[in-house]
Parts: C-alpha cells; sequence; structure tokens
C-alpha cells in the first residue's frame, strides 16, 4: 500500500463509521449482509431506513451525490435502497450500514431548490401512489398560488393528486363564498376536494380510507394541519404539531423533515414539512 493510499484509508476511516469499525475496534463484527429496505426519514447526515420491521440507520457514500448533481439530495424519503450492513443489532455494536444502491423511482415529487440555483431541485418524496395538498380554510388561509403549483408539478411527474381543505370547523359566512368557488374550480377540474376538520372530525374518516393500501403524502403550507391530520387517522403516531403564531397567523416550521409512516388499514403516509 502506498502511502497515498494509506492517507485516503486513514481519512476515510475517520470521517465513516462503518470504515472505521474494520481498523478500530477489533471487536467488532465483520460479517456483512445485503437487504433491501425503504427510506423513511433523512434528519441529518444519515438515512432511516426500514427493513421489515426493522429500522436502520444508514449512510450514503458520495458517489451518490456526484451521480444526483442536479438535487439537493441524492435519496428521499420513499426511496427504495440496498443496504449494505455489517453485523448483528446489539447494544454495544449498532449497525454499521451504508446505501450502497437506489432502486429505480417510480416518481418523486420535488421543488425547487432554496436560494439561488436555477436548475436545481428538491425531492420531497419518491415512490407516492397519491398526493394531497393540505390547505387550511383560515389560520393560514387559503392559497391558491401553492394549490396550482402543486398540481402543475403532480401532473408533471405523473403523481394522482388531490385537495384537503383542513380547519372545516372555522369556516365562517364571511369566507363561505370564496372556499365554496375554490372547490367548484378544483372539481370542475376533475380533483377530489375533501373538507376535514381535526376538531370536529369532519372527513377523517373519509380520509382514511382512501389512504388504504397506498403510499400518500401530504403536502402544504406551514400551520394547515398536516402533522394533525396524520394525528387524527391514527393517533399513536403522535406527531408533533404546534399553534399558528398569533402576530402572522401563519405556521411555524414545525415538521422540520419528511417522514413515512406504516399506517395500521395498511399503506403509509409521508409528511412534510410545510
Ligand atoms: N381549528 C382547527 N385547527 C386545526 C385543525 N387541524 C390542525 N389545527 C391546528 O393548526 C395548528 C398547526 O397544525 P400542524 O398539524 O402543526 O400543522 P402542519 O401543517 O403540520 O405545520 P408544519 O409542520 O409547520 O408544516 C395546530 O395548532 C393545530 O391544532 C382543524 O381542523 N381545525
Ligand atoms: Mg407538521
Amino acid at each position: 500500500m502506498s502511502i497515498e493510499q494509506k492517507k485516503e484509508q486513514h481519512q476515510a476511516s475517520r470521517k465513516d463509521p462503518a470504515v472505521a469499525s474494520d481498523s478500530s475496534s477489533p471487536a467488532a463484527p465483520t460479517e456483512e449482509r445485503l437487504e433491501k429496505g425503504i427510506v423513511i426519514r433523512s434528519p441529518g447526515s444519515w438515512y432511516d431506513v426500514q427493513i421489515g420491521s426493522e429500522i436502520i440507520r444508514a449512510q450514503v457514500r458520495g458517489r451518490f451525490r456526484l451521480k444526483e448533481r442536479l438535487a439537493t439530495n441524492p435519496i428521499a424519503v420513499g426511496d427504495h435502497v440496498t443496504v449494505r450492513i455489517q453485523g448483528e443489532r446489539d447494544e454495544s455494536h449498532p449497525h454499521l450500514a451504508l446505501i450502497v444502491d437506489i432502486h429505480e423511482r417510480q416518481n418523486k415529487l420535488t421543488r425547487r431548490a432554496a436560494g439561488r440555483r436555477p436548475g436545481i431541485e428538491h425531492v420531497i418524496v419518491a415512490n407516492v401512489d397519491f398526493a394531497w395538498a393540505v390547505q387550511s380554510i383560515l389560520l393560514p388561509k387559503l392559497n391558491a398560488g401553492f394549490i396550482d403549483r402543486f398540481l402543475v408539478m403532480s401532473e408533471y411527474h405523473g403523481i394522482r393528486a388531490g385537495l384537503i381543505f383542513n380547519k372545516a370547523d372555522l369556516l365562517s359566512e364571511s369566507i363561505r363564498d370564496a372556499v365554496e368557488s375554490y372547490r367548484e374550480l378544483y372539481r370542475s377540474l376533475g380533483y377530489t376536494v375533501l373538507f376535514t376538520s381535526t376538531k370536529t372530525g369532519r372527513g377523517i374518516e373519509e380520509l382514511r380510507e382512501v389512504l388504504k393500501g397506498q403510499t400518500t403524502v401530504f403536502t402544504g403550507p406551514s400551520g394547515v394541519g398536516k402533522s394533525s391530520l396524520i394525528n387524527a387517522i391514527q393517533p399513536s403516531l403522535n406527531v408533533r404539531t404546534a399553534a399558528v403564531s398569533k402576530k402572522t397567523r401563519k405556521g411555524r416550521h414545525i415538521t422540520s423533515n419528511a417522514s413515512l409512516y406504516p399506517l395500521d388499514g395498511g399503506g403509509f403516509l409521508i409528511d412534510t414539512p410545510g
């Protein structure tokens, strides 16, 4: 081994726990296996991958970053991946896992990357059967611009889409006509429009039914009640929510990363940040 190679190995072992275990921990298990799983969260520089009933924390090597240069994130929630796992699970040696392959995506939902980076996209989720744009009729008020951008994006990526008008309990005479006309407009274009309320339970059973057996994503501005709806559908998930700001009447960006949840009735539901 040349000095350069040794240097490279040393640097890699400092950055990558999978490599570090080979060289610095003599007790670390060395058994390797390949498993297929689905990315359920990416809260930091790692990915939580669901493999059967187990959740494994996996990392990714630089080559995926190079491959997907046009996206800010090379791997997204919903991606099907192959993970190389080293060793058996035990307290002293947690899994050391590396994502070694991303399977071809059936589809993806994207948005423009933040900042001035023309042509670069951020993949919100991959491999979804249905996307719902969640809006609240008030607090924050309905945002037709968001809905239109969402519908264009869904059509472009070939993803079936529908609209949820949440906080139906806040419907009052002063906004009734406006809300009705939006409902009629989008229905006339062929989209399902559901009215829901996590406070009165309106529309929740209907929503639970349509989610069954599918992989679905909720997207929408902060504070409209995406996470609250997920809790209403399946209370055991206990997803974090928070009141909208009294001052700005907008959400406080409570959900910070997309997360995929398995549903008791079958299927998966993905919560996204607003
Ligand atoms: N009146 C009323 N309030 C609701 C309803 N659903 C949710 N809320 C409230 O709206 C606020 C925001 O709800 P969240 O579920 O955190 O909103 P979110 O869309 O997940 O927001 P981000 O995670 O920031 O994107 C909370 O105070 C909820 O209690 C509803 O049907 N009616
Ligand atoms: Mg949320």
